[in-house]
C-alpha cells in the first residue's frame, strides 16, 4: 500500500468512527484541543465604536414606537458586531443605551444580574435602588447590584439617555439568572436622596456595619462632580505611560469593586497624550464623557467624541490618543476574573 493511500484510508476509518461515537453524544477531543485549550485568548468578539452622533436618532425613535412602561426598559442593545444575535458586547458584559421620556417610569424589578448605568444625555431622570432615588446627573455612575429593587422615572422635561452595563451573558452562562417585578410600579421612598452617600460614602460608615469583598456598596451612586474633581486634580501630576490618570472605583467600606461581577474606571488623558499598547483578559467597554481622541485597537483605528461608546475585546491591544483634554469611563468583569484567579494584564 502506498503512504497516500494509507492516510486517505486512516481519514475515513476516523470520521466512520466519530459518526458512530455521535449517536451516544461523543466527539474526540483530539480535534479540538487546540481551540479549548488556545495559547492565548482569541476572543469571537471585535472591537467596535458607535458613534453617538449616528444613534441618537434610533434611540429617540424608538421612544415613539414603544412607552417605557410597555417595554419594561426601553433600550436598544449594542451588540458586538462579531457576535450578533447573542445581547452581549463581549462574552460576559451587555451595554445598551437607555431611554426615558419626560413622565415616564420604568417599573420597579429585581434580578440577579447586576447592572451600572452612565448617564449620558439629558437631565431630569432619576433611578430608585431599595427605596432611594437618585437624580441622575450626565457622567455620574450608578449601580443596581444583584437583586436589589430598581425603577427609573423622569420628572423633567427632556428625555435622558444612558448606557446601561449589564453582566447577563456572564448570569446566562452560569444559568443564575433570577428576576421578579415590584409590588408597585414604583418604589416608595424609604430614604431621602442623598441618604446612601452621606451614611457610606463620605470617608465614614455606621458603627455596626461590616462586609466582605463580594459584597456590593451601599453607595449606589458615584457623582461626576467628585470623579471629575479627583481625575483633574491628579492631572497635575504625570501620568502613567500606559493608563494615563485612571481610577479604580470602589467599595468605600471594603476597598474591591463596587459590585463582585463589574468594574468600573475613570481617566484622564491630557490633550496629545497617547497612551502605550496594553491588553488585558477583561473585554473592556469605554465611554466618553470628554474631549476627543482615538482609540487604536488592534491597530484598527476608531475616534471618539463625548458620548460614543466602544469595546476593547479581551487580549486586544489598545493605544488610546487624547487629541484634547479626555475623560473616559470603562467598565469589564475584571473583579470577576480576579477573583477566579485568572485575570492577566501586559503593558506592552
Ligand atoms: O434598567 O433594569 O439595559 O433589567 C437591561 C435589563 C436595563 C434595567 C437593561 C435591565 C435593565
Amino acid at each position: 500500500m502506498n503512504a497516500q493511500i494509507q492516510i486517505d484510508d486512516t481519514a475515513r476509518q476516523r470520521a466512520a468512527y466519530y459518526d458512530r461515537i455521535s449517536q451516544s453524544s461523543l466527539t474526540p477531543l483530539w480535534e479540538v484541543l487546540g481551540a479549548l485549550v488556545p495559547k492565548q485568548p482569541n476572543s469571537p468578539a471585535v472591537g467596535a465604536l458607535w458613534k453617538y452622533a449616528d444613534i441618537r436618532d434610533y434611540v429617540m425613535e424608538a421612544g415613539r414606537l414603544i412607552t417605557a412602561e410597555e417595554a419594561e426598559r426601553r433600550v436598544l442593545i449594542l451588540e458586538n458586531p462579531a457576535m450578533r444575535g447573542n445581547s452581549s458586547i463581549t462574552q460576559t458584559l451587555y451595554a445598551g443605551l437607555q431611554l426615558i421620556l419626560p413622565g415616564e417610569i420604568a417599573p420597579a424589578h429585581r434580578h440577579t444580574q447586576s447592572a451600572l448605568r452612565l448617564v449620558l444625555d439629558g437631565e431630569g431622570a432619576y433611578t430608585a435602588v431599595d427605596g432611594e432615588r437618585t437624580t441622575m446627573k450626565r457622567g455620574d455612575f450608578i449601580i443596581t447590584p444583584a437583586w436589589t429593587y430598581h425603577d427609573h422615572g423622569n420628572l423633567g422635561d427632556t428625555p435622558v439617555v444612558w448606557l446601561d452595563g449589564l453582566d447577563i451573558p456572564l448570569l446566562r452562562f452560569f444559568d443564575a439568572g433570577f428576576a421578579e417585578h415590584g409590588h408597585t410600579v414604583a418604589q416608595s421612598e424609604l430614604r431621602p436622596e442623598g441618604d446612601a452617600l452621606a451614611r457610606y460614602g463620605n470617608n465614614m460608615l455606621p458603627m455596626d456595619f461590616q462586609q466582605t469583598s463580594a459584597q456590593p456598596t451601599k453607595v449606589f451612586v458615584y457623582p461626576f462632580a467628585r470623579t471629575r474633581e479627583s481625575l483633574l486634580s491628579i492631572a497635575r501630576t504625570a501620568a502613567d505611560p500606559h493608563m494615563g490618570h485612571k481610577l479604580r472605583f470602589v467599595n468605600p467600606a471594603t476597598g474591591a469593586s463596587p459590585m463582585p461581577t463589574m468594574g468600573a474606571f475613570a481617566q484622564h488623558l491630557p490633550a496629545g497624550f497617547e497612551t502605550q499598547p496594553y491588553r488585558s483578559t477583561d473585554g473592556t467597554v469605554y465611554a466618553c464623557l470628554e474631549g476627543e481622541g482615538v482609540a487604536e485597537i488592534n491597530g484598527e483605528a476608531f475616534p471618539f467624541q463625548p458620548n460614543d461608546v466602544f469595546v476593547v475585546p479581551s487580549w486586544h491591544t489598545l493605544r488610546l490618543q487624547a487629541r484634547k483634554d479626555t475623560i473616559l469611563f470603562s467598565y469589564s468583569d475584571r473583579p470577576a476574573q480576579q477573583s477566579l484567579g485568572l485575570w492577566r494584564e501586559q503593558k506592552l
